[in-house]
């Protein structure tokens, strides 16, 4: 099964999925056997690997410890041209659609292109649309993007409806690692109803209660990275991915 149709169908089944974002930068080799035997045990439905900066020369060497002991999909979320490996299941091809860098909407693609068909690896076409998030993070500043403003859900809309006329397969609605305020339930479900597309949502997801309350706003797949990535938080991802795949709660309060 390609794994776009996995993600389909996990969100068919558990009305959400449940992505966890590894960072080569800041894994360490010994410990990442057992981060990615713990999540998927946990519920997680697929790993994103990537980061907006990588100061290590250690994507390959990082991705290849994730894919040896993981069940579930791993798919690249590249921060850069230098994140591109067939050791992954997939990549996410995306497009910074409100970039102010050309390179960035389409040009980095066109290098991408022939070493993604040489791997034999799957894209997944994506609009990646930072939104503002109470600070400006990494991601924003790596992508030259305006955010878009929080309580503007019409203009996430339109990008939304111009990336499914553009033929994209997922809007990736982006508060960046570490922001303060995730993605707004407001804008989420006016993504959402603008357009067929699955939404991702990820950035400043710290808790189950907000995971599912991004959810049931009508994301289709939530991301977290960072909250993970503290000691001893590994002990919610059961909570977390439980809160997600809303479609498998019966009875349970969140
Ligand atoms: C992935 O940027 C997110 O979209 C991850 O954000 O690290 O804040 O969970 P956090």
């Amino acid at each position: 099964m390609k794994t776009f149709d996995y993600l389909l169908d996990i969100r068919q089944r558990k009305g959400a999925g449940f992505l966890q974002l590894l960072d080569p930068d800041k894994l360490a080799n010994e410990n990442t056997g057992n981060i990615v035997k713990h999540a998927q045990d946990s519920g997680v439905d697929a790993f994103l690997v990537g980061s907006s900066l990588m100061t290590r020369d250690v994507f390959e060497k990082s991705l290849g410890e994730i894919k040896k002991y993981s069940k579930v999909p791993v798919i690249i979320f590249p921060g850069s041209l230098f994140q591109i490996s067939g050791q992954a299941d997939a990549i996410l091809f995306l497009t910074v659609l409100a970039s102010r860098n050309t390179d960035l909407i389409v040009g980095n693609h066109v290098h991408a292109a022939p070493l993604i068909r040489q791997h034999n690896l799957e894209t997944i076409s994506t609009a990646y649309l930072l939104v503002e998030s109470g600070k400006f993070t990494t991601a924003h500043f790596m992508s030259d993007s305006f955010p878009i403003p929080r309580e503007k859900p019409e203009i996430a809309a339109s990008f939304a409806m111009a990336a499914e006329m553009f033929g994209i397969k997922l809007v990736y609605l982006e508060a960046g690692s570490g922001a303060l305020e995730s993605v707004p339930r407001e804008m989420i479900h006016m993504v959402s109803k603008s357009v067929s597309l699955p939404v991702v949502v990820g950035g400043g997801i710290r808790t189950p209660e907000k995971a599912h309350e991004l959810a049931s706003a009508g994301a289709s797949f939530i991301v977290t990275g960072n909250f993970f990535e503290k000691d001893g938080n590994s002990d919610k991802l059961k909570e977390f991915a439980r809160a997600v795949h809303f479609k498998e709660l019966k009875g349970v309060i969140v």
